[in-house]
């Protein structure tokens, strides 16, 4: 039989795209038929995502899908990135604009759940990271608001899109799990983090597993977008990440994967959750993934640092090429001088530049004198971030591992996946850069019954069909190990906060 067309909406920080892959027994590409810019707005003093404009190139998207395939798509999955949501009132209206994870609103709000919840238990019963923008930090900053009172829903971003798609409302797991309010050994709800915390489940809609059937368009939807249906919508791994480690094109389970973009998340796919007190310690965590796996890994900073960078160069007048910058950056001296890409003190925007500069300063490293330096700087960086977590990672859950796989945005980037192999010692290979997308459709064409088998079949079906770039380690390892440690005092400072 003939490959089927599926579409892919992926919402990234920076950009939404809608993707269609066509799907059967041996075959699988991937076509954007439609990308629009995500740009958040700020109101007051609160940095908001501008959903509406989000879902309006999510239903262009969807009609380009319509004509490139030369008919309605067999389905339709949505990943976006995690943590935020919007509220819905009792008739089903959007309550304001959902809040960005990059606005400061959560500040106090962790130290009032750590007075409620010691972090050691908070880890022991959620096996999640601390990151200061986790939905729990974020709903106990809400506590209180006339909004959240007015609230009867609380739909996680893909889950709010898939809803005005199709009317139906649910809560997808592997994104469920980035709200920390989820059981990774029961992968339900902890109800006990949130009793304690006076955070309302119900306010959730009922959990759904990536590949459970999520309704389907709607006619009005339907009118919008020119298709004819019925359309189904299926529920995939709807945070981006759960979706891009579905599309790592890997062999067997002796692997490391890092999705980069504007972050990298960079660990190993696991079984099991690890819930240990070390783990905590490392910052590691265990969010859900596809197929009753566990994503087992640290969020760093990302090529976030570089876009930010680029922002700031940008608004002074300066404008970049990103690929003569990075030409620049690869001849530049290596490892002159590195900071900890794991730093929350980087997730708020502004000022970039300047921020790298001072953490240099104060590590006694010396400061990037150009452009093409603090490039370095942050390709130096991300690699031995990259190092540090896939080194932990193996240590605290016991497995090794002989490639690491870059998927997403960052597999383009050659100094990023060629620094990456050198700090780790390991194999690199890089693609897809579409893994998210990739992902989302193989799920729902399995469902849909284009493809068959668990993530070891669509990852040999990948194998078979996407353009690799391996890259070998090279050069000396003990320099890596002593660039770390001239951020290593920093670090261990900055955990016991
Ligand atoms: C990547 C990602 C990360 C998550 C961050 C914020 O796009 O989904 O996994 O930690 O965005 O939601």
């Amino acid at each position: 039989t003939d490959p089927r067309p599926f579409a892919a909406v992926d919402l990234g920080a920076s950009s939404g795209r809608v993707m269609v892959g066509r799907v059967g027994a041996g075959a699988l590409d991937l076509t954007e038929v439609h990308r629009f810019p995500n740009t958040p707005v700020r109101v007051g003093s609160t940095l908001h995502w501008d959903i509406l404009a989000l879902y309006r190139g999510v239903l262009e998207g969807l009609h380009a899908a319509g004509r490139f395939a030369g008919g309605p798509p067999a389905g339709v999955g949505i990943d976006s990135w995690a943590v935020d949501y919007g509220l819905l009132d009792a008739d089903g209206a959007l309550i304001g604009n959902p809040v960005h994870y990059r606005d400061g609103r959560t500040g106090s709000a962790t130290a009032k759940v750590a007075r409620a919840l010691p972090p050691t238990a908070l880890y022991a019963a959620t096996g999640l990271q601390y990151l200061p923008f986790n939905t729990v930090y974020q709903l106990v900053a809400a506590q209180g608001t006339p909004a959240l009172a007015a609230a009867r829903r609380l739909l996680m971003i893909p889950d709010l899109v898939s809803y005005w798609l199709t009317g139906e409302a649910g809560t997808e797991l592997t994104n469920a799990s980035t709200t920390q309010l989820v059981d990774p050994r029961s992968r339900d709800w902890a109800r006990p983090v949130a009793d304690t915390l006076g955070i309302d489940l119900s306010l959730f809609a009922p959990l759904r597993r990536p590949g459970d059937p999520a309704g389907q368009l709607l006619p009005e939807v339907l009118a919008e977008t020119g298709l004819a249906g019925p359309v189904p919508v299926t529920a995939v791994g709807s945070h981006d990440t759960a979706s891009a480690v579905v599309g790592v094109p890997a062999h067997g389970d002796r692997f490391a994967y890092i999705a980069t973009g504007t972050w990298s998340l960079a660990g190993l796919e696991l079984d099991a959750p690890v819930l240990t007190e070390d783990s905590r310690r490392a910052n590691f965590t265990n969010e859900l993934g596809v197929d009753g796996t566990v994503r087992y890994l640290r969020n760093i900073m990302g090529l976030w640092l570089l876009q930010e960078c680029l922002r700031t160069w940008d608004s002074q007048g300066r404008t970049y090429e990103l690929d003569e910058l990075l030409r620049h950056a690869a001849e530049s001296a290596p490892l002159r001088s590195v900071v900890d890409a794991g730093d929350p003190e980087f997730i708020a925007p502004g000022r970039m530049p300047e921020r790298i500069s001072e953490a240099c300063r104060r590590t006694g490293q010396p400061v990037p004198r150009d452009a093409a330096e603090t490039t370095r700087c942050v390709l130096d960086s991300l690699a031995l971030a990259h190092r540090r977590a896939i080194m932990d990672a193996q240590r605290l859950s016991g497995r090794t591992v002989d490639a690491v796989h870059i998927v997403g945005g960052g597999a383009h980037n050659e100094l990023l996946c060629r620094l990456t192999a050198d700090a780790c010692g390991l194999p690199v290979v890089a693609g897809p850069a579409e893994a998210a997308a990739l992902g989302n459709v193989l799920v729902q064409a399995r469902t849909a019954g284009a493809v068959a088998g668990g993530l070891a079949d669509l990852r040999q079906l990948l194998c078979e069909t996407q353009d690799l770039r391996r890259h070998a380690p090279m050069g000396d390892r003990r320099a890596w190990e002593r660039a770390e440690a001239r951020i290593a005092d920093g670090r261990d400072a900055h955990r016991q906060r």
